[in-house]
C-alpha cells in the first residue's frame, strides 16, 4: 500500500493540535506500518507539500508495485481536480482519510474533489482514521482477489 499525505501534514503535532491532535506524522506512519504488519501487508509512507509530486507518486504507484492508495491530500482535497484525475487514472483503489471531520468545519471543507475517485472515506478519528482506512483498503483488495 502507498500512504500519501499532502500539504501541511508535515506539521502534525505542532499545527492546530486542538483540531489535528498531538500525534506527529511519524507517529501516524508508525501506527500504519504496525497495522499493516499485523494484517500481513506492507505500507510505504510519503508526504509532500507539492501537488505535482503527489500526482507523480499516484501516477507511478501501479508501476512501482503498489496495490492500493491511502491518501490525505490536506487542503488539496477541496480544490484539486488534478488529484481527482490522477486517482481516477491510477488503476488502483484509493481511500480518502482525514484526521479531523471536514464536514463539521468550515463550509469550504465540505466538498471533497477527490471523493468520487475513491472507494471510501474515513474522517474524524485522528490517527485512527488512517488505521481504519488501511484496514478497509486491505479487506477490499482481498475481497476483490477472492472473486477474481
Ligand atoms: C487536513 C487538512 O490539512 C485540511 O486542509 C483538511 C485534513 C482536513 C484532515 O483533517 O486531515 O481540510
Amino acid at each position: 500500500m502507498l500512504l500519501l499525505s499532502g500539504p501541511n501534514l508535515d506539521r502534525l503535532g505542532k499545527r492546530e493540535p486542538e483540531i489535528y491532535g498531538s500525534a506527529t506524522l511519524s507517529d501516524v506512519h508508525a501506527l500504519v506500518v504496525e497495522i499493516a504488519k499485523a494484517l500481513d501487508a506492507e505500507v510505504v509512507c510519503r508526504q509532500s507539500n507539492h501537488e505535482g509530486l503527489l500526482i507523480d507518486w499516484i501516477n507511478s504507484a501501479e508501476d512501482e508495485g503498489f496495490d492500493g492508495i491511502l491518501i490525505n491530500p490536506g487542503a488539496l482535497t477541496h480544490t484539486s481536480f488534478a488529484l481527482y484525475d490522477s486517482l481516477r487514472g491510477a488503476g488502483l483503489p484509493a481511500i480518502e482519510v482525514h484526521l479531523s471531520n471536514p464536514d463539521a468545519r468550515e463550509p469550504f471543507r465540505r466538498r471533497s474533489r477527490i471523493a468520487p475517485a475513491c472507494l471510501g472515506r474515513v474522517a474524524g478519528f485522528g490517527a485512527e482514521s488512517y488505521a481504519l482506512g488501511l484496514r478497509g483498503l486491505i479487506v477490499a483488495l482481498r475481497a476483490r482477489r477472492a472473486t477474481a
